[in-house]
């Protein structure tokens, strides 16, 4: 089986980690053809959102550290530039919505992967280790960058410094998940929320997403014109006319994409 899967339905592509005697840690072939997978999703028009979620008990374990003690390893160099960066830069800039579902365990670059998505939600029985200080390294996989700005900087500094773990209710009372669903159901709200996703106006979330990429970094005053520039952009898309048609005319639009 391969390390990771991907199928479509109904516009929504599903990525799934797929190692579950190793909790889907990555080795350097599952880096790799996790890339491909985002490359082929953002390539296919077809495709309008993404869910990325782990096979068996969890999401992932980050690292496969017997990778790393293995023949030939891949070095500290090429796991990062080659592996993990990728992956973060390719889920940020898919210019479409990227759901992290999961669906247990997220440690290290795991968890990062996962909360590096436009919208992060995870089953109660679900959690979050930041587990890289355990074993002497610091978050990667954009760690450094996306906690602080998603729970603040001093439960940011706390969880990568002591690597505890957060159970999925307290991820989500601090922030740093969207939802904590009840297992029950988890996979049906994840499928309604991707297929709502998959029906909205794609290129308009492209641009609100790149704006929000944006807005971590850029001064107000740069944001406000970013704004400007990319409303036009979207006021030229045929899904603008359909969604103010639409609601003139007192029906459910039916959006393309474009
Ligand atoms: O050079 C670099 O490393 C740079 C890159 C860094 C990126 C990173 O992600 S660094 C962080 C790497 N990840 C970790 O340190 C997490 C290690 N795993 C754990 O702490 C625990 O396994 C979990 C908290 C995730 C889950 O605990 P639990 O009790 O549910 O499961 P377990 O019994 O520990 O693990 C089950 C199996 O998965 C076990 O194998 P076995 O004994 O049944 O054959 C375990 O060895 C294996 N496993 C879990 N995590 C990893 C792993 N195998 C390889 N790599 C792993 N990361």
């Amino acid at each position: 089986m391969p390390s990771v899967l991907l199928s479509i339905t109904d516009g929504v592509a599903t990525i799934t980690l797929n190692r579950p005697d190793k909790l889907n840690a990555f080795n350097r072939e599952m880096a790799l053809l996790l890339q491909n997978l985002l490359d082929q999703c953002k390539q296919d028009a077809a495709i309008r959102c993404v869910v990325i979620t782990g096979a068996g008990k969890a999401f992932s374990a980050g690292q496969d550290l017997a990778e790393l003690v293995a023949d030939n390893p891949p070095s500290m160099q090429q796991i990062l530039s080659e592996h993990y960066n990728p992956i973060i830069t390719r889920i940020r800039e898919l210019p479409k919505p990227v759901i992290a579902a999961v669906n247990g365990v997220a440690a290290g670059a795991g968890a990062n992967i996962a909360l590096c998505a436009d919208i992060v939600v995870a089953t109660e029985t679900a959690s979050f280790i930041q587990a890289f200080s355990k074993i002497g390294l610091i978050p990667d996989s954009g760690g450094t960058y996306f906690l602080p700005r998603l729970i603040g900087w001093q439960k940011a500094s706390a969880l990568a410094l002591l690597g505890d773990k957060v159970i999925a209710a307290d991820a989500e009372k601090m922030g740093m998940i969207y939802q904590c669903l009840a297992a029950a159901s988890f996979e049906m709200a994840v499928q309604k929320m991707a297929s709502q996703l998959a029906q909205m106006p794609t290129k308009g979330l492209a641009l609100t997403k790149q704006a929000l990429n944006a807005s971590f970094t850029n001064t107000y005053d740069a944001q406000l014109a970013m704004e400007d520039v990319l409303q036009q952009q979207a006021a030229k898309t045929q899904d603008y006319n359909e969604g103010v048609q639409a609601f003139l005319e007192k029906r459910l639009p039916n959006f393309k994409g474009y």
